[in-house]
């Protein structure tokens, strides 16, 4: 496995990515950079106790929204690892806009369920455009609820139906319809710590509850071509159905290239940060 400052994803790693909408490449973080990424987590949950660990949305902001979290500089500095968007390039080409990131930390014992969502559907971006980078900060398995994804279920590149639910237990308060896909042919995505999965955001995918006794925590990156526009007219929409981020002041990283949509605004929510 790989852990070279540069990286480069195969070209078998890229098709997968196309054929299956998931990828889990060679490439692991550094050692080090790891460790201080498991240490700025464990600063983030210190400063936020009354935000719920399964879910904190934009560390890396220092005001992230409705939810309350007070991010930390560090988990910009962990968006822009030049491995990773790198790697993002490959997928999404040279353009590109860090405009999210979620921790998902599912502690150990009592980690909440994430149903099977299409990420796309939460999403205020037109055209529908996203490469998520799962980064696991722990060791991953079923036992302790890892990721799940319905392999080449991103392939139409089509939102099924959802529903908005109030179920108990659960991290998003979006699921997919029943009957709108077959969960028969998931596959669970088994990671060490600092390996990673990159995600289109057609694809279906969810996660079970961690009963287990270790936790199982990511940090997942957000990115779009700047093709694409980050609309936050309809963001304020997405986000009174969600009711935990703030897509109207959410401020965006134009990281590589050029704002080929010309549309994105990269200055709203930068005068807070
Ligand atoms: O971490 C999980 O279990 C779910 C992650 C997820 O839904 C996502 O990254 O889009």
């Amino acid at each position: 496995m790989s852990t070279n400052k540069s990286a480069r994803l195969s070209e078998a790693e890229v098709a997968t990515y196309r054929r299956e909408g998931l990828v889990v490449p060679d490439y692991r973080l550094p050692e080090e950079t790891l460790a201080r990424m498991r240490a700025a987590l464990d600063r983030l949950i210190a400063a936020n106790p009354d935000v719920s660990r399964d879910s904190m949305f934009c560390p890396h902001i220092r005001s992230g929204g409705v939810q309350g979290l007070g991010g930390a500089e560090e988990w910009l500095e962990f968006a822009r690892l030049p491995a990773v968007l790198d790697m993002v390039e490959q997928l999404i080409g040279p353009d590109i806009v860090l405009w999210g990131t979620t921790l998902f930390g599912k502690p150990a014992g009592y980690g909440k369920e994430v149903p099977w969502h299409q990420d796309g559907e939460y999403w205020p971006i037109r055209p529908l455009a996203t490469c998520s980078v799962w980064i696991a900060l722990d060791d991953c398995d079923a036992e302790n609820g890892c990721l799940r994804y319905v392999p080449g279920s991103h392939a139409a590149g089509r939102l099924l139906r959802h529903r908005v639910t109030e179920r108990d237990g659960i991290v998003l308060n979006q699921e997919l319809e029943a009957g709108e896909f077959d969960e028969g042919g998931a596959r669970d995505v088994v990671l060490k710590a600092g390996q990673m999965s990159f995600h289109d955001v057609y694809m279906i995918h969810g996660s079970r509850p961690n009963r287990s006794t270790r936790r199982r925590a990511g940090y997942v990156l957000r990115f779009m071509p700047a093709t694409s526009h980050f609309d936050r007219g309809l963001g304020a929409t997405l986000a009174a159905r969600s009711g935990v981020v703030d897509f109207v002041r959410r401020p965006l990283w134009l990281l590589r290239g050029i704002d080929r949509s010309g549309m994105n605004d990269f200055s709203v929510g930068h005068e807070e940060q």
